[in-house]
């Protein structure tokens, strides 16, 4: 109890501003030190572990859950009110001046509805606009703080919440999902030690060098300023025009042209920090890392006639995805990775691990798992979450630092800045998505929007009106602040506009990506760079392209000039002193020889029928996907019941017109005479089938139902001699055999030996 001089005026409800109370650290003002150190809060927080969940949670359990049930609104059982809560009677009619008259201008309850709803948009993301996002929590796999004290890592076991945004780059907001495009990766730690945002993408490089050409990238890729036109898509003349006198983007050019731009799902694609970042410990001690996220459920992509026609039958296809897998319980997973060296090996690389148009091969410096990532809770609400979390490559915490990568550099300025005019102020961490669940207490003030009610009059710093606090938290022994890495500069270095030496091998990276793929995959990137260049309609953007894939490989470019109708031009000059590096081939860098998935979670098979269907054997084959963890749904030529042979009835869950086959992973085409004669009057199913072959999915026919493939010409043996691995022609008794080596092809997602042969119907 603070003493009150006699005669001062005093506010019993507001002590600590008057009297001799105001000479002290008040309540509201005191610093969070007891907080930090483990003991109870001053400020009535709990201490920093029972909110962020340090310790193992029980499964299903969000920490974030919490912090965020403060702002939750639930109308149920509520009466309408305005913003002001004041009941509204009647939100059918405006108040009129006579039945027939003018509307009144004192019709508050109008006025406020119309104006809100005026003001309901925010811009979008100048990139990145279309994205998805799940609640989840990271747990680390041991006490990583010989590595890093970065708070995720300290225990065993330990679970730090996260937030993590999907997007895609170029297209807008309302833009397809499965267009081709880098796909964004952020990832929000919220640690006992402030918010840490890992944002990155599911490649691992990207197309320039340095931030003072991104506005020059985005400008080229996004819709032509005149037209408009194309929606999410590279494939046009600005894009290709900058990126072909830009050698510095052939390395990510490879990988925006592979499958990886068209990923099957967000669960099945990895992420990567991209830029060289730094690990420090609780010594000071700092070493360079790569962050990579792997899916647990394998990677997969589509093909790109699937993605395509995915565009117009489920433009929502990835957040549906995810969001569907979500409420499944089918929790996405991903394990983080890190690649770990010393400054003294970087040195020794035949690349700089600063410039961001180059990887560190897995064979130079393997991936060391150190935790893994669930997504086990949707957002309650697209816009207050999805939509107004802010990213930010500048929120690292102690443990995490940067490095000079004059990319990151760039982005460490730009994130907050955008969010500035997309969020209308300096106020957006206060936005609850973005709040950490740590204490938050400095010395700023005010601004649009500011939620905060700072008590006390002290607003600065030194001050002793408020016992010094907020206090640097360096002082008093305390290790666990941020400060950033102690690097000791060789000698004094030059201002200068400028790029190291080694930046300028624009190739043998490119190089390695293309001998690392399959052939298939090779295949895939060959027809991109043909599809692409067809789109562009200036002669001279094609051939630059081709002297610039000159330089990578052979076979490459003279493919892609077939597709163009060209010759191979003389390839593009190399820079002068650039060492070029012969690598080996990388497997990790294949999406089909990396490790496949576990198993059919969330994989979507289509069991296909008609009247006659054999009722009791779909039930049968439908209990063992689900129980696997897959995703049946019976499709057939309308909703309602079929009728089954033995009197049973099936119900259809989805029409053909309403899920198409480029919805579904695999097909099991069901038995029963009449069923399978139906299905080959009907030409939507024939076509569903023959697209669930072209596209190299697992096939199943049972009975009878194998003269759909017959119809359509499909055949149990490829061109070379050997079976088809993925298609299995069995009767009833051959089910259970059948089922599980089905599921084994399902897991592992596509046979392409079929395009490969040139097998298609
Ligand atoms: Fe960026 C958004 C990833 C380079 C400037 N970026 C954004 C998002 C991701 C990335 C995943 C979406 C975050 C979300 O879901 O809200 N960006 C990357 C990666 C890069 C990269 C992996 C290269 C390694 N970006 C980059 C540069 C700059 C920016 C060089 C500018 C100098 N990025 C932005 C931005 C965005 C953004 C303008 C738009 C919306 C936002 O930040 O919040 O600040």
């Amino acid at each position: 109890a603070q003493e009150v001089a006699a005669g001062m005026p005093f506010n019993p409800n507001k002590a600590g501003e008057h009297g001799d109370a105001s000479r002290t650290p008040q309540a509201g003002a005191t610093c969070p030190m007891k907080h930090l150190f483990g003991g109870a809060s001053t400020t009535g927080e709990t201490t920093a572990s029972d909110k962020v969940g340090a310790g193992i949670q029980p499964q299903g359990v969000n920490p974030t859950v919490d912090p965020l049930d403060r702002v939750r609104v639930d109308a149920t059982g509520q009466r309408l009110t305005t913003n002001q809560g004041v009941p509204v009677a009647d939100n059918q009619n405006s108040l009129k001046v006579g039945l027939r008259g003018p509307t009144a201008m004192e019709d508050f309850i109008l006025r406020e509805k119309i104006t809100h709803f005026d003001h309901e948009r925010i811009p979008e993301r100048v990139v990145h606009a279309r994205g998805s996002a799940a609640h989840g929590y990271f747990e680390s796999y041991d006490n990583y703080s010989d590595l890093t004290r970065a708070a995720p890592f300290a225990d065993k076991g330990k679970r730090t919440p996260v937030f993590v945004r999907f997007s895609t780059v170029a297209g807008e907001r309302g833009s397809a999902d499965t267009v081709r495009d880098v796909r964004g990766f952020a990832v929000k730690f919220y640690t006992d030690e402030g918010n840490w945002d890992l944002v990155g993408n599911n490649m691992p490089v990207f197309f320039i060098q340095d931030a003072m050409k991104f506005p020059d990238l985005i400008h080229a890729v996004k819709p032509e300023p005149h037209n408009g036109i194309p929606q999410a898509a590279s494939a046009h003349d600005t894009f290709w025009d900058f990126v072909t006198l830009m050698p510095e983007s052939t390395h990510m050019l490879m990988w925006h042209l592979s499958d990886r731009a068209i990923p099957r799902s967000y669960r099945t694609m990895q992420g990567f920090g991209v830029h060289t970042f730094r690990l420090v410990n609780a010594e000071g001690k700092s070493v360079f890392c790569k962050f990579h996220w792997n899916p647990v459920g394998g990677t997969h992509s589509l093909v790109w006639d699937e993605a395509a026609k995915i565009a117009g039958a489920d433009a929502d296809f990835h957040r549906r995805d995810l969001w569907e897998a979500i409420e499944a319980g089918n929790y996405p997973e991903w394990e983080l990775g890190v690649q770990v060296f010393t400054e003294e090996q970087a040195d020794q690389f035949p690349f700089d691990v600063l410039d961001a148009t180059k990887i560190v091969p897995e064979e130079l410096v393997p991936v060391q798992p150190i935790g893994k990532m669930v997504l086990n809770r949707n957002p309650d609400n697209f816009f207050a979450e999805t939509e107004q979390v802010a990213f930010c490559t500048a929120h690292v915490v102690p443990g995490i630092d940067f490095t000079n990568d004059p990319l990151l550099q760039g982005r460490i300025h730009s994130y907050v800045d955008t969010q500035i005019s997309r969020l209308g102020g300096p106020n957006f961490h206060e936005l609850p998505i973005n709040a950490p669940v740590a204490p938050v207490h400095n010395n700023q003030r005010d601004g649009m929007h500011r939620q905060a009610i700072h008590r006390g009059r002290v607003a600065y710093e030194p001050n002793s009106l408020a016992g010094g606090c907020p206090f640097q938290a360096g002082m008093a022994g305390f290790t666990t602040a941020f400060s950033s890495i102690d690097q000791k500069l060789q000698k004094p270095e030059d201002k200068v506009r400028g790029k190291p030496e080694l930046f300028a091998d624009h190739y043998s990276q490119a190089r390695l990506f293309w001998i690392s793929q399959t052939p298939s995959e090779q295949t895939h990137i060959i027809n991109a760079y043909r599809f692409e260049l067809s789109r562009v309609t200036v002669p001279a953007i094609r051939v630059r392209l081709l002297s610039m894939l000159a330089n990578v490989d052979a076979e490459l470019a003279e493919g892609v000039a077939k597709g163009l109708g060209l010759d191979v031009p003389a390839p593009m000059p190399l820079a002068t002193n650039a060492k070029a590096p012969e690598y080996a081939p990388s497997p990790a860098l294949s999406l089909l020889a990396r490790p496949g998935s576990a198993g059919v979670k969330g994989r979507k098979v289509a069991i296909i029928a008609s009247h006659g269907v054999d009722a009791a054997g779909v039930q049968a084959v439908y209990a063992d996907l689900l129980k696997a963890g897959a995703v049946p749904r019976v499709v057939g030529p309308y909703l309602g019941q079929l009728k089954g042979v033995d009197g049973a009835m099936l119900d259809v869950e989805i029409s053909f017109e309403a899920g198409p086959a480029v919805l579904y992973d695999a097909v099991v085409i069901a038995d029963g005479e009449d069923s399978a004669k139906s299905l080959q009057m009907e030409a939507i199913a024939l076509d569903f089938v023959r697209q669930q072959y072209n596209h190299c999915k697992p096939i199943l026919a049972i009975g009878a139902g194998a003269s759909v493939l017959k119809k359509l010409g499909v055949q149990d043996q490829l061109p070379s001699g050997q079976g088809d691995p993925s298609l299995w022609i069995v009767d009833a008794g051959g089910v259970t055999a059948a089922l599980a080596e089905f599921k084994g092809a399902l897991a592992a997602h596509r046979n392409f030996q079929r395009e490969a042969e040139g097998s298609m119907v």
